[in-house]
């Protein structure tokens, strides 16, 4: 009797594992496409929703009427190509002031605007739910608390509260999309710790593949919070949690070792928890790489003449870049003091080395954000008066959210780009520089506490707290001979190309057909036990 089930297992897993060695291999090349056709195949169509806080495009009231923006925002930028290819309903807060206006009855909206590829679903929330839930829990507790950046977390009850009261909200309109009961369900960020478990319980057959895309720290320092186990438990709801580090994974599975009473398989990286197991599994984000042809693109020299030409900078000036949002993990700070550093230690580069920092205005509601802007901008001040001279000014802070073609050109201007994160899940700033450099030239400076540092070592490898090694690999690299800045770059080319956010999305997606095979297979085995031994009439 089983022997049509034996054939038909037998065809699934051949594909599956073609795919998964495809997918491991080296010459595999992930493209849109690629993703789209292992969606048919291993997804077999299933719908898939995805929850984020931030939405992909956000309308708002401008003088001439409604304008769509792109959010600075590294989930974005990650998460917005795999829905293009996979179409689906994503779902966020609504946050923009003409957002209502465009919606459907549903709160629905379809983008991207022109293209309609997927559906965006809005949530809005009171100002009381952004100030407790946003703002609150997830901003001022649980991104200090997993970043270690030596600001302290702030954890009020009332914020908890809202956290989880706005979990549930985004947990029951996932509940409301889905169209059967096993849907996939994409859960984005510390934005959304509880809601994998408050989705099981509605849907016990979903699919739910969570990424984490800030670090997880150790037991220690993840254990102040009041609310660890909650936390852990809501996460565990989850079929597979993703990290960007094999070292954020070993993290976690420590810290439930250290506060749940939970089954840890150290050899599958499986957690099994309440008879539920989730894997926890590795997948560093990264960007979609570009076109060829590059719809757009200026010469590089193009681009350079414009920057000079905006931002009045020498005809010769050696341009660094720093692309940010303007967060306290982020090392803005101890860029600049390198920046200073290196015009004290090489005073044949004042009137020549110019630093560009843009920086995406994020959180301004909160205090922390608010001193620390201040005081890059006290810093930025000090550096200008010391170094500037009537027609030169060594920094440029301009301190408003860029298009993505406007950044692009800055890269494409730039000598160097900066990346000095005290602590960052990846970083995509640095892989959108390379990918905009094909023609080889342009030198990264970059973290070693980026997720990104382990995926880049031809960048040069930065502590960011020492300012003098910073001050000193700036200086390396605005001396940097084109023939190495070449070598380097074309290698980093090649890393970021095959590793892309379709490979990330990919990986993922194939692990979680495996994953419904498996319980699919179980499933109807248990129906056919079932069977066997019910009394026969
Ligand atoms: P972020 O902390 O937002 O992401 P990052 O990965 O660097 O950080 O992405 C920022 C994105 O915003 C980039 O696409 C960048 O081009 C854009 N951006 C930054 N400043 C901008 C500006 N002034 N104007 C316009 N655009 C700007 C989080 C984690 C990261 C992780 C990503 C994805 O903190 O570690 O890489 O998610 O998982």
């Amino acid at each position: 009797e089983l022997a049509p089930l034996a054939t038909e297992l037998r065809g699934r897993l051949r594909d599956l594992e073609d795919e998964y060695r495809r997918s491991q291999g080296p010459e595999a090349e992930w493209t849109a496409e690629r993703l789209r056709a292992l969606l048919r195949t291993q997804l077999s169509g299933d719908q898939v929703i995805v929850v984020s806080n931030r939405e992909p495009y956000i309308h708002e009231r401008g003088e001439g009427g409604i304008v769509v923006k792109r959010p600075a925002s590294g989930l974005v930028t990650a998460v917005e190509p795999v829905m293009r290819a996979c179409s689906g309903t994503w779902i966020a807060h609504g946050s923009g002031s003409a957002d209502q206006a465009v919606v459907d009855a549903r709160d629905r909206v379809a983008v991207p605007p022109g293209h309609e590829d997927y559906w965006l679903r809005r949530v809005w929330l009171t100002p009381e739910e952004e100030q407790g839930y946003y703002y609150g829990f997830a901003n001022e507790g649980m991104w200090p608390l997993c970043h270690v950046a030596h600001v302290r977390p702030v954890f009020r009850e009332s914020d908890w509260e809202a956290y989880r009261a706005v979990n549930q909200r985004f947990a029951d309109a996932v509940v409301a999309e889905a169209r059967s009961d096993d849907p996939v369900v994409l859960v984005q960020d510390y934005h959304f710790a509880l809601l994998p478990a408050m989705v099981r319980e509605k849907l016990p057959q979903a699919t739910i593949l969570t990424f984490w895309h800030i670090p997880w720290p150790n037991p220690e320092s993840f254990g102040i919070c009041p609310w660890r186990r909650e936390i852990l438990q809501g996460m565990l709801g989850s079929t597979i949690l993703g990290f960007h580090t094999r070292y954020h994974c070993k993290n976690f599975l420590e810290t439930v070792d250290r506060y749940l009473e939970a089954r840890i398989e150290h050899e599958h990286s499986t957690i099994a928890f309440r008879d539920k197991e989730t894997l926890v599994e590795s997948y560093p984000i990264s960007i979609a790489w570009p076109d060829a042809g590059h719809a757009g693109w200026q010469p590089v020299a193009d681009c350079r003449r414009h920057v000079v030409e905006r931002l009045g900078l020498p005809a010769q000036a050696c341009i660094a870049v720093g692309v940010d949002r303007f967060d306290y993990t982020k090392g803005i700070l101890e860029r600049l003091n390198a920046v200073e550093r290196l015009l004290e230690k090489h005073p044949e580069m004042v009137g020549r080395f110019v630093f560009v920092q843009v920086a995406a205005p994020t959180r301004g509601a909160l205090d922390e954000y608010k001193s620390f802007q201040q005081r890059v901008e006290q810093t930025a001040g000090r550096i200008n008066q010391r170094f500037g001279k009537p027609d030169y000014q060594p920094v440029h802070l301009l301190a408003r959210h860029h298009e993505p073609d406007a950044v692009n050109e800055l890269f494409r201007a730039a000598d160097i780009c900066v990346v000095t994160s005290l602590h960052d899940g990846m970083n995509l700033v640095c892989k959108e520089f390379v990918a905009a450099r094909d023609d080889l030239a342009g030198v990264l400076v970059l973290s070693r506490f980026a997720g990104a540092a382990r995926e880049m070592p031809e960048a040069l490898i930065v502590n960011p707290y020492h300012v003098e090694e910073t001050a000193d690999a700036l200086h390396r690299a605005a001396t940097m001979p084109a023939a190495e800045q070449r070598e380097r770059m074309a290698s980093l080319r090649s890393t970021v190309r095959e590793f892309n956010v379709y490979r990330w999305a990919g990986r993922m997606l194939a692990d979680a057909g495996r994953w419904r095979l498996r319980a699919r297979i179980e499933a109807r085995v248990r129906r056919f036990q079932a069977d066997e031994t019910a009394p026969h009439a």
